[in-house]
């Protein structure tokens, strides 16, 4: 990674230099998690686009918390792995740093990353459908399904599915550490997912470093400054401690 080293020294990068990271889906993927897309992507005869939306659920809630029933319990078996751990790592080197997640899994909590934005919520948070009032809930499985709130309504995850808008200050403090950062890793996410994908064309046109890791390319891969092929379990230790050792200096 001799051309990550060249980068950081044009950059001129410090412990005190704002760094953010933004994941997707393929972090966790070597935690046994499925990405979003993909042959993975199906669950009995759904594709997740279409079970991720606020119509399906209105059509349908039953089907759509059976899945996010069976994601919750998949999910809560699974444990962070090199990729969420590195993270973790970042988190503790610099002072000034981000996490911003699409993943709703709770795992690079579970890792020991103090400072995230999670943009697409968390599945084991659900949220009244009347009111509004959000509450964590561990049940795995659920005792009931669809769950209902106290007040009589429905609950639904506390996720952000197709057409609806992002959480507001997860949403703004994702766009200003964006602009605002001197180096941003974008890890294992397939870009196609606005206003997320846009995040990383923010802090380019910002002006930062933007270093890319995934198996393949995406609509981003041209665009940034450097493109590390393979999986994020393998790279990113790597790329850790490259960042740590050069702002060791
Ligand atoms: C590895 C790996 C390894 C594998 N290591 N890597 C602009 C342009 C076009 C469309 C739009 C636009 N603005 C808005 C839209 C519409 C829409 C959208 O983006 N559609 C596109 C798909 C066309 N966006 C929305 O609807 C958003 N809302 C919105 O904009 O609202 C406007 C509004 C404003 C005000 C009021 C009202 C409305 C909301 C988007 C919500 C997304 N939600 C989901 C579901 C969350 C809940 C759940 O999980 O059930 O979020 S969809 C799904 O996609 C999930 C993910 O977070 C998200 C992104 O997926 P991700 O993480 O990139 O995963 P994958 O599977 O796609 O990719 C995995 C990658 O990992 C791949 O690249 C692999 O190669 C890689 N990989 N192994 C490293 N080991």
């Amino acid at each position: 990674m001799e051309s990550l080293t060249d980068l950081l020294s044009e950059l001129g990068l410090t412990r005190q230099s704002p760094v953010t990271v933004l994941t997707g889906a393929g972090v966790s993927a070597e935690s046994g998690v499925p990405t979003f897309r993909g042959e993975e992507g199906l669950w009995k005869n759904f594709r997740a686009e279409e079970l991720a939306t606020p119509e399906a659920f209105e059509r349908d809630p039953a089907t759509v918390w059976e899945w996010y029933d069976y994601r919750r319990q998949m999910m809560a078996s699974k444990e962070p792995n090199p990729a969420h751990h590195a993270i973790t790592r970042l988190d503790e080197a610099f002072p000034n740093f981000l996490l911003i997640t699409q993943n709703i899994d709770g795992l690079h909590a579970r890792a020991g990353t103090r400072r995230i934005t999670e943009l697409h919520g968390n599945i084991f948070r659900v949220r009244c459908t009347r009111d509004g009032e959000v509450s964590e809930n561990l049940d795995v499985p659920l005792t009931e399904i669809p769950p209902g709130c106290e007040c009589g309504s429905l609950l639904r995850p506390d996720v952000v599915w197709f057409g609806e808008g992002l959480p507001r200050e997860e949403f703004e403090r994702a766009f200003n550490a964006a602009e605002a950062c001197k180096l941003m890793l974008v890890v294992g996410t397939s870009a196609v997912v606005h206003p997320a994908a846009s995040i990383p064309v923010v802090a380019k046109q910002a002006g930062a470093l933007v270093v890319e890791v995934n198996p393949d390319p995406t609509p981003l891969t041209d665009l940034v400054d450097l493109h590390l092929r393979g999986k994020a379990g393998e790279i990113l230790p790597r790329v850790v401690d490259i960042l740590l050792d050069f702002t060791d200096m």
